[in-house]
């Protein structure tokens, strides 16, 4: 908590963060300038202009009451939504493997469930369960991508790029 700016950080760059529930006069969650590192893949509100990657759902922590559980409820939008490029330790703050279900979780803390491999807040945004029925739905046509940003995320559907199951056929000439 901040009194002049900056409730959760001010300045510096973070990476893979969850910057929520802070306030402060100027900038509750964090506060940016010219001189700011950026923030990428965070879970923070506003959605920071400096960084890419970042959700600004609420992290959905199990314990809010007391700030005394601050790891991740099993349909956390923070889950597989970080970046493996920016991990620097093969563990969690308990102690578990920083990174499960093949990418690393925004926040302190690895959800070790099991669920889908791909961004909880990219599934979430829709409207896609998160329990991994929906990884393999278009897998064998649709695939998935880690792009520029190292995060593995499906290719979305477009009306031109459907999967081959989905895509409208021809009709039959006889
Ligand atoms: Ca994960």
């Amino acid at each position: 908590m901040g009194s002049a700016g900056g409730g959760g950080a001010r300045g510096g760059t973070l990476n893979n963060c969850v910057v929520y529930f802070n306030t402060a006069t100027n900038g509750a969650n964090f506060y940016q300038d010219e001189w700011s590192g950026p923030l990428n893949y965070c879970c923070t509100m506003p959605m920071p202009t400096n960084g890419v990657g970042n959700i600004t759902n609420e992290p959905a922590f199990v314990e809010t009451n007391g700030w005394s559980n601050l790891r991740l409820q099993s349909n956390s939008p923070c889950i597989n939504a970080g970046n493996n490029s920016c991990v620097t330790t093969s563990t969690d703050l308990d102690g578990n493997p920083r990174i499960v279900s093949g990418s690393v979780d925004i926040g302190a803390y690895e959800f070790q469930g099991p669920g889908s491999v791909i961004s909880y807040a990219w599934l979430q945004q829709f409207g896609l369960p998160t329990d991994g029925s929906a990884d393999l739905a278009h897998g064998d046509a649709m695939g998935t991508t880690t792009g520029r940003s190292g995060v593995a995320r499906p290719i979305p559907l477009t009306r031109s790029r459907r999967c081959a199951c989905c895509r409208p056929r021809p009709p039959a000439t006889t």
